[in-house]
């Protein structure tokens, strides 16, 4: 009888939905169990074999826990706002809310085939306005809190997206999403006091159990550094305060220099007598991207001061002012001291510039000492400092600093605050209004969600404005403050703000009176178990760590942290077809022919195609058409056997390159296991010669799924499946429940099909209990030992492998022929070598 996936599987997706097997109850007196994926953009491609690896991989301990009893929560949902749906839109002259429904369509129906255990009674989306009503409210506490504030800013401008972008958004230069050029201009933005929470957000990984390479993540980003802010006097009379990690090297400060966006020059346009210069050179520095500016192999550049000067502090010495493009108006104070002699950048501007480079630190190799964060050598050239380590100088430099009341101790952190509005459309709408006379205002609490207007279709703005600015009607409002005329915020929020909390809301999906109840939000927090890409550990972990915190500080989450565990899986590549190895033979042929060998053949391809062609498995793109869907394979192969595939392909925290006709050794799992229907015996045990492996397998399946360790898990299975035809007796009822339920994870169909076929117990195979193991068991249970009389092999036993001395040598004494041997004979000496051989001396 031929497996017939195609009726099995919609059978059963049927039946687990019509029974609500994987709903989760609020009110339950099991365990709970909070397993979390990143809920998914829907974009207009649909989803690759690369998207449900995570799902599939949660899935599996999803349904794991559900048989060991738990009360599992694994829901899903739609982050919806987004720019690639309202690029669509604008393109199409169409609303993006119709194809972003449409894309959801499909996403669900190809996640859906998949047989996931998903919660579809908590779908959520956060484009719904009963959604995003809550991402509004949250908004509006920040606000009242003092975390939300609008600023004027230099903001990243992505120059096709015609959008700010965050810094986070912004990489080597270009935009993360389109790949143009970012460039910077000045706006008033919304923004978000993520800041304040900078050093709990470090202080509070040791709360949680993520993996080190998130952690690292996590606190590099966050960039906490130590060290001082000093006070220069300037000849124009302002002080002119910098920050420093090496308030030690004070004394070898032969310049300065401020950021091209320093607020100063402005204020001393009046002295500076190269003013023409100094803007010339600002322009210039608008155009780059911090990336760009910072990176240390640059040829520096730079303008100095004409007509202002400063004093170095401790010497007393009158050194020049400069303005570089290195240092950023965003970081410290936007101005530094420089110490050529001591740090790369300043020693290249020295040289560029001819300035005095003073030695202040000797014997101790400084620009290592900067990685390794052990600073060693000896201070010189540097007054009351002499003679003493850096750490003693920096604490000395300070302590003088802060007497004479010109410095003091400073941290710092690269961490900036959260830039949170955006010139679109297609966003959560910032729930605040202008008024002339009171200023910006919270609308009230209770006209949220305050909704998007419906348009048929729009233009994004050159200007920058968002396109809700040409929406007069629904921007003409009256303040709730005074009453008079007032105009609606018309930017929108980023994309990151409904994924900020979205696992909060699945806590209790329906409410309209909380984004969750009290109740509710007591029994699921925290999110035992969160899987993730490492793309997202900076910016939404981030992101949603600070909200969630937040919200704890004013009481509405019971925890402080949001995520108990974080772990990452690896992407599924594919294919390059720019690679020569991945040509058709009639390519290759052909290539060979006009460029002689392989060499230059992918030298060829190189120069067509860049640097990429050289690597023959890459990242699935709709660009390079080596996308794999899902679709076509579930129909052809069955969900199962995909499934199976995609946690069998490799180590599932790492990247590994699908290959569709990789998927037979899975699907021959599925055909062997599903025949073992036809041999069943009757017994109600294992077969003692089975008894070991399906021991070991219960244990080790059941590990290696807790460690993510699938691929292991599944050879596990394979192995005993072998096992179990190479016995050559059929299969026992308990062996086929066993083995049927060890499977139910991975592969949740064929399970269920044979569960109820073969009668293996009452209700769904997905409502039993996970298989036990006994350790005693799990081990090679049976040994073999020699037994010797008088040094000759006389015979043979078997005895359990965990046997103690004793047992062992009675067992020996006990065998047939050895008894038989020993009768009337004295023994003088008993020698027993463990796990080898019994020696039984005799008279
Ligand atoms: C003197 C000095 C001597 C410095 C030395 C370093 C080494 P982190 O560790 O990343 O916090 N700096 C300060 N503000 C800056 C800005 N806005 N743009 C660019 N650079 C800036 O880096 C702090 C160090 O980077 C500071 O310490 C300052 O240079 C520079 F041997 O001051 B240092
Ligand atoms: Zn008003």
């Amino acid at each position: 009888m031929k497996y017939d996936h195609r009726a099995t599987e919609s059978k059963w997706q049927k039946k687990w939905e019509e029974k609500g097997v994987f709903h989760a109850s609020n009110e339950s007196d099991k365990e709970k169990f909070f397993a979390l994926i990143e809920f998914p953009y829907p974009s207009g491609a649909g989803l690759h074999v690369g998207h449900p690896r995570p799902y599939i991989g949660l899935d599996v301990v999803a349904r794991k826990r559900r048989l060991q009893g738990y009360n599992v929560l694994y829901p899903i949902g739609w982050d919806a706002f987004g720019l690639p749906a309202e690029n669509y839109a604008i393109k199409n002259h169409v609303h993006p809310e119709g194809i972003t429904r449409q894309n959801i369509a499909r996403y669900k129906s190809q996640i859906q085939s998949l047989g996931i255990s998903f919660d579809w009674s908590r779908e959520i989306s956060t484009i719904d306005p009963e959604y995003y009503k809550w991402t509004q409210w949250i908004f509006l506490q920040l606000y009242k809190h003092g975390l939300a504030y609008k600023k004027e800013m230099n903001v990243n401008w992505c120059t096709s997206c015609k959008c700010v972008l965050a810094n986070e958004e912004v990489v080597n230069g270009v935009c993360e999403r389109c790949g143009s050029e970012v460039v910077h201009r000045v706006k008033s933005q919304w923004m978000l006091k993520i800041t304040e929470y900078a050093q709990r957000l470090i202080d509070d990984l040791k709360l949680v159990d993520y993996p080190e390479r998130v952690r690292t993540q996590q606190k590099n980003w966050i960039g906490r550094s130590t060290g001082a802010e000093v006070d220069f006097e300037t000849s124009a009379g302002d002080k002119l305060t910098i920050y420093t990690t090496r308030p030690d090297t004070l004394y070898g400060a032969t310049y300065m220099v401020i950021s091209p966006e320093h607020p100063y020059i402005e204020k001393w346009a009046g002295k500076l007598t190269n003013m023409d210069e100094v803007r010339e050179y600002q322009a210039q520095a608008a155009r780059k991207s911090d990336f760009e500016r910072t990176e240390v192999a640059k040829e520096k550049t730079g303008v100095r001061l004409q007509g202002v000067t400063a004093i170095n502090p401790v010497t007393g010495g009158e050194i020049p002012v400069f303005i570089s493009d290195y240092v950023l108006v965003s970081y410290g104070t936007g101005a530094i001291m420089a110490v050529p002699a001591h740090d790369d950048r300043d020693w290249d501007f020295a040289k560029k510039f001819r300035l005095p480079i003073i030695e202040v630190v000797k014997g101790g190799d400084v620009q290592e000492a900067a990685f390794t964060d052990c600073e060693t050598g000896v201070m010189v050239n540097s007054g009351i400092l002499d003679g003493l380590s850096v750490e003693e100088a920096k604490a000395k430099i300070t302590g003088f600093l802060e007497e004479k009341g010109i410095g003091h101790a400073k941290v710092n952190y690269k961490l900036r605050d959260w830039v949170f509005s955006r010139q679109r459309y297609w966003g959560e709408p910032i729930p605040m209004v202008y008024c002339e006379k009171c200023g910006w205002q919270p609308i009230p609490e209770s006209e949220l969600p305050l909704k998007l207007p419906q348009v048929e279709s729009y233009e994004p703005t050159d200007t920058g404005e968002s396109p809700l600015a040409k929406m007069t009607e629904w921007v003409n409002t009256t303040c709730p403050c005074c009453g008079g005329p007032a105009k609606r915020e018309t930017d929108t929020m980023p994309q990151w703000a409904g994924s900020s909390w979205y696992f909060l809301r699945y806590m209790d999906p329906h409410n309209d009176g909380a984004l969750a109840s009290k109740e509710a939000l007591e029994y699921w927090s925290p999110v035992d178990w969160y899987n993730g890409g490492m793309e997202h550990t900076t910016l939404h972990l981030l992101y949603s760590r600070f909200w969630h915190k937040f919200l704890y500080d004013i009481g509405v989450t019971p925890t402080p942290e949001p995520y108990a565990k974080r772990t990452s899986h690896g992407m599924i590549l594919g294919l390059n077809p720019h690679n020569f190895q991945n040509l058709t033979a009639a390519e290759q042929k052909k290539m060979l022919e006009e460029y002689g060998s392989r060499e230059k053949a992918q030298e060829a391809l190189r120069e067509q195609y860049g640097e990429m062609a050289d690597h023959p498995i890459v990242k699935m793109s709709k660009s390079l058409n080596n996308v794999v869907n899902p679709d076509g394979l579930v129909e052809e192969v069955g969900a199962d056997t995909v499934r199976l595939y995609e946690m069998f392909i490799g180590d599932f925290e790492k990247a590994a390159p699908w290959s569709t006709a990789g998927m037979k050794g899975c699907r021959r799992l599925v055909d062997r296991y599903w025949a073992l229907q036809e041999n069943v015996t009757g017994s109600d045990s294992i077969s003692p010669e089975l008894e070991a492996s399906f021991h070991k397998a219960i244990k080790k399946v059941g590990e290696d799924i807790e460690t993510l360790k699938f691929n292991t898990a599944i050879a596990t299975l394979m192995a005993l499946i072998n096992e179990i035809g190479q016995n050559g007796k059929g299969i026992t009822r308990e062996e086929l429940r066993v083995f049927t339920l060890l499977l139910n994870p991975f592969a949740p169909h064929v399970t269920e099909e044979v569960w109820e076929a073969c009668k293996l117990g009452g209700g769904m195979a997905c409502e039993q209990a996970w298989p036990k193991y006994d350790e005693a068991k799990t081990k090679d249970s049976m040994i073999e030992i020699v037994v010797q009389i008088k040094g000759k092999v006389r015979s043979r036993i078997n005895v359990p492998a965990d046997m103690g001395k004793e047992e062992v040598i009675a067992a020996a004494k006990a065998e047939e022929k050895i008894a038989a041997e020993l009768s009337g004979k004295d023994i003088v000496k008993e020698i027993y070598v463990p796990g080898k051989l019994v020696n039984l001396v005799t008279k």
